[in-house]
């Protein structure tokens, strides 16, 4: 079997796996809309552990845009090991997000969670038979993201997607949770015309290191596809907020340097600016954005539920340059599709 095939279905299936978890999604409405923090809870937590962790903060800055309700995101293990620096005494909803329902820094900061009665909790998974999937005061499972490949794409793609019909139906956009449905499609488009760039770039030896700026609730996904290029290719890459990158970090830029932007449209001058002074310095940029960019997605649909599609388009190029590079990305160095504490 060629290099990565496990994980190239995976990532190319993505489409079908959001239409799947969107009609759950549609049918457990009034599960979402029973879990409306609007009434019950001061905050929202979100939280999980590496590309669930950077869900989290995706997730956390669009579901407080949204609905205006103090959103925060915490890796696993420090709200089970320093919850002290995280909870406030006020009445929280915990999102816990987890691909296998069975990371240990999870479960252990849900159980933690409860125990201490802090609230309510809300897990979003792809197992049903696994205990993140039993443990929740409301358990969400999507088995369309259920995947064997050890980096996630698929399954970080569906949860977050998750996150988003919430935030719509928490915030009463309904114009916005139906509109969902036409990512799918969107996201079909996309991969097709994301395909030659990562073809592309992948391959490009002269690239030696990858900065990903995302900004807002695209800050969580620019880490992710940061962990994506390191996972797949072990790559020097690393996540910035976009004008964060200036103070310091751009120091870094070269010739050999690759500075992607998951570029906003409501802060696009802002944004670009950034881009544009990293090429001026002799970096090399690639802009995504909705419009206005050498890649764009053209979809119509509003920044807020169209963030999904930015993580195809770093996946592939991620996964071109580790078969570029004879990795396989099914089966990454060092690395366990579940990371399980004795
Ligand atoms: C969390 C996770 C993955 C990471 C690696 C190890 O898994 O940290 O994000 O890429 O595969 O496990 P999960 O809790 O989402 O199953």
């Amino acid at each position: 079997m060629p290099n990565g095939l496990i994980t190239y279905q995976e990532i190319l299936s993505q489409p079908e796996a959001w239409e799947a978890a969107l009609k759950m999604l549609k049918a457990e409405r009034t599960t979402g809309e029973a879990i409306d923090p609007a009434r019950q809870y001061e905050q929202i937590m979100y939280t999980g552990c590496g590309s669930s962790y950077y869900l989290a903060l995706a997730a956390a800055a669009l579901t407080q845009a949204l609905t205006g309700r103090s959103c925060r995101a915490f890796p696993a293990s420090e709200l089970w090991l320093y919850p002290a620096s995280a909870y406030t005494a006020s009445k929280t909803l915990l999102v816990a997000a987890s691909r296998s329902g069975e990371t240990t820094e999870t479960l252990r900061a849900c159980q933690a969670f409860l125990s201490d009665r802090r609230g309510d909790l809300l897990t979003l998974s792809c197992y049903g038979e696994m205990p993140l999937a039993k443990l929740g005061t409301f358990n969400l499972v999507f088995p369309s993201g259920q995947e064997s490949s050890v980096a996630q794409t698929r399954a970080l793609s569906t949860l977050y997607l998750a996150t988003v019909a919430l935030a719509c139906l928490w915030s009463g956009r309904l114009d916005l949770f139906d509109a969902l449905a036409r990512l799918p499609e969107a996201g079909r488009r996309i991969l097709a015309q994301a395909l030659p760039l990562a073809k592309e770039i992948g391959p490009d030896a002269s690239l030696e290191r990858f900065y990903w700026l995302g900004s807002g609730p695209r800050y969580g996904l620019a880490c992710e596809l940061s962990l994506k290029m390191k996972e797949m290719s072990l790559s020097h890459s690393e996540p910035f907020h976009f004008m964060e990158f200036r103070h310091g970090p751009k120091s870094m830029v070269t010739p050999a340097s690759l500075v992607i932007g998951l570029r906003s449209t409501a802060n696009r001058s802002s944004e670009s600016a950034v881009l544009e002074e990293m090429k001026g310095m002799g970096g090399r940029t690639l802009e995504l954005a909705e419009a206005d960019a050498p890649f764009q997605f053209k979809t119509g649909l509003d920044e807020a539920i169209q963030n999904v599609l930015y993580l195809p388009v770093g996946q592939l190029i991620a996964f071109e340059r580790a078969r570029s590079k004879g990795l396989d990305p099914d089966r990454p160095t060092n690395l366990d599709s579940v990371v399980k504490l004795s």
